[in-house]
């Protein structure tokens, strides 16, 4: 109950921060954007990881008011990356269930990109199959008025959720990001490594863009390479960091 009481207090004073991981095209090396990773800065505590309470905030509700603050803190700083010269960045936010079938979310979407003057196209949603499959009808209702404004939606931790290839080929979706399971195992599990390769044939063959996520090696990095995959994201490139470290890296790295 403390941790709730505390969080509840979180949620109405905004406390909470985004680190920034940074996603890299495998073809060019550059740096495409970012994933947006929510912390709670706690007195005393240091940095709260969400995996503590991220459920909280699910079981609670509390989930809608802070995911609707993710977007919108999303968007101030995408506006303030592109006003630095780098219109290219793209950010994504994780969307979790209860936010999703909440109602409002595209009118919050709308109203964030609209606040900061974001073009919607360089904020993307990173959604998980189990959220989706919860109610297909509302959940098409949902995604098409996403599309609709414009923003980019991705399948997070794909093949470990349980969607069906049906509903895959007719969910508006524009990126699979295979899960760092599959990922973490490619050099030394011969399943891991096919099932990582068929996510990324199953994507190219459905005009999808893939993203490995959990990269944490030259050697993982090589086979993805290899193997004509889109986007990596992982410790071997960066952790996930504060708003000034990403524009350093910005800054130095090319
Ligand atoms: O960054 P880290 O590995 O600590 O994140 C742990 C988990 O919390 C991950 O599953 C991640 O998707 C989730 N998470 C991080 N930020 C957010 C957020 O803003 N909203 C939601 N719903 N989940 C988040
Ligand atoms: O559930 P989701 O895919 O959003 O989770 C993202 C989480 O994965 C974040 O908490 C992030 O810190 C973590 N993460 C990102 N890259 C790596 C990595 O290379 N290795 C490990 N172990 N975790 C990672
Ligand atoms: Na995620
Ligand atoms: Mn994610």
């Amino acid at each position: 109950l403390e941790l709730e009481a505390s969080l509840r207090r979180a949620v109405e004073r905004e406390e909470f921060v985004l680190h920034f991981q940074p996603k890299v095209d495998l073809r060019t090396g550059l740096v495409t954007g970012a994933e947006a990773l929510i912390r709670w800065p706690r007195e005393g505590r240091g940095l709260e990881s969400p995996a503590r309470f991220i459920p909280l905030a699910e079981k609670t509700g509390l989930i809608v008011p802070m995911g609707a603050w993710v977007i919108e803190a999303a968007c101030r700083q995408l506006r303030s990356w592109h006003d630095a010269g780098w219109s290219h960045l793209r950010l994504a936010v994780n969307v979790s269930g209860r936010q999703f079938h909440s109602g409002d979310l595209p009118i919050v979407v709308a109203q964030a990109l609209a606040r900061h003057d974001v073009p919607a196209g360089a904020l993307e949603l990173e959604l998980t199959e189990s959220m989706l499959m919860d109610d297909p009808e509302q959940t098409i209702a949902v995604l098409t008025a996403l599309k609709r404004i414009g923003v980019q939606l991705s399948l997070d931790d794909f093949g470990t959720g349980y969607s069906s290839f049906a509903y895959l080929s007719r969910f508006p979706i524009d990126t699979l990001k295979i899960d760092q399971s599959f990922v973490r195992n490619i050099v030394t599990e011969p399943q891991a490594a096919v099932i990582a390769v068929s996510i990324i044939d199953l994507a190219h063959r459905l005009q999808l863009k893939v993203v490995a996520e959990g990269v944490e090696t030259e050697a993982q990095l090589g086979y993805l390479r290899q193997h004509d995959c889109d986007e990596m994201q992982g410790y071997y490139f960066a952790k996930p960091m504060p708003a000034e470290s990403f524009s350093e890296l910005m800054v130095t790295a090319k």
